[in-house]
């Protein structure tokens, strides 16, 4: 195992690091400071290299991206019904970024912040941050954010945070999956899930669970394209949506390779797009899946969700786990 760090670029005169964590197969994770974004997941296959994940290799298209690549988001991913809730009484106002909604952690989120990084083993970098008050949330949040790479291939990312005051933590990492040289629409798909939310005209849970039937259904591994095109028969054209999962939450696989996706907490998001290319998703012509393990969104309005409350001095860590498999 080795870690290394080095200069990718400067944010408001501060320098932002890439740390590279390579393991005994030459698989490796790359980390930035910047926003504590998962920047790539390379796998060596018979001497050939591999990305998973879509990634940029310049700061500047992680500042000005729409699509939050590879990204920390946070205090809460996701979105919050016009942009308030409530904690033991108490109603909080957040800033309203999606219309009379609050999206993914507001203008200030974690997505947004330069984190500092410490190199803790040879296996593990933490990041860490600290947010106070931003966008309306309550309290002064410390945030800390450990990428771990195993001999395994397993990569394990553990986010811990503690407040001065009671709040709300949900983070996730908007990780963008294309594990195949095939397009994106041949890679398969299984969603251990038998519902996923009914949503809003914004996107918005209703609180409502449907069955995860027809372009739904991924309990058994399906085409991404065979998706899209039974969603299409619905007059539907892209997947944005939360799944209801359990600790073994989902696999994306392409002929050569797979990844198993693991969560501690209920909810998994996926969302095609196509973040290198906006006028090719424009035609929905997409090359990734945003797969995003989180509490499932809104629950701070839908109690039966889960609990994204964070108490005053409480202490809270959740891990996601993503798992490289070479299939053949
Ligand atoms: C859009 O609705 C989608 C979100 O799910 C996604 O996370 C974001 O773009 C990057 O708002």
């Amino acid at each position: 195992m080795t870690v290394s760090k080095t200069i990718f670029g400067e944010i408001d005169s501060e320098p932002v690091y890439l740390y590279k964590i390579t393991n005994k197969n030459q698989t490796s994770i790359s980390v930035l400071s910047y926003a504590a974004t998962w920047q790539n997941f390379e796998v060596v296959e018979n001497g050939q290299k591999h990305s998973l994940i879509e990634h940029f290799d310049n700061l500047d298209d992680y500042i000005k991206t729409p699509y939050q690549v590879g990204k920390t988001i946070g205090r809460v991913a996701g979105r919050i019904k016009d942009a308030t809730f409530k904690i033991k009484g108490q109603e909080y106002q957040m800033e309203q970024n999606e219309g009379e909604n609050f999206l993914h952690g507001g203008s200030h989120g974690l997505q947004y912040q330069n984190f500092k990084g410490e190199i803790v083993t040879d296996q593990a970098v933490k990041f860490k941050y600290v947010v106070d008050g931003e966008d309306g949330f309550p309290g002064k949040l410390a945030v800390s954010v450990v990428y771990i790479l195993s001999d395994e291939d397993e990569v394990t990312i553990l986010y811990s945070g503690i407040s001065d005051h009671d709040t709300l933590f949900n983070p996730t990492c908007h990780v963008y999956f294309n594990v195949g040289d095939e397009n994106i629409r041949d890679q398969k798909l299984q969603i251990n899930a038998d519902n996923f939310l009914d949503v809003d005209d914004g996107k918005v849970p209703t609180g409502r669970l449907l069955p995860t039937d027809g372009p739904y259904d991924f309990k058994e591994p399906k085409t991404i394209g065979k998706g899209l095109d039974e969603l299409a028969l619905l007059d539907k054209f892209e997947y944005d949506d939360a799944f209801v999962v359990g600790r073994s939450a989902a696999t994306i696989s392409s002929k050569d390779r797979a990844v198993d996706l693991e969560t501690d907490r209920n909810g998994m998001v996926i969302f095609t797009a196509n973040p290198i290319d906006e006028k090719k998703a424009d035609k929905r012509e997409y090359d990734c899946l945003a797969m995003e393990l989180q509490t499932l969104p809104d629950a701070i309005h839908h109690p039966e969700f889960g609990d994204t409350i964070l108490n005053k001095d409480e202490k809270i860590v959740y891990a996601n786990k993503y798992r490289y498999r070479k299939l053949n």
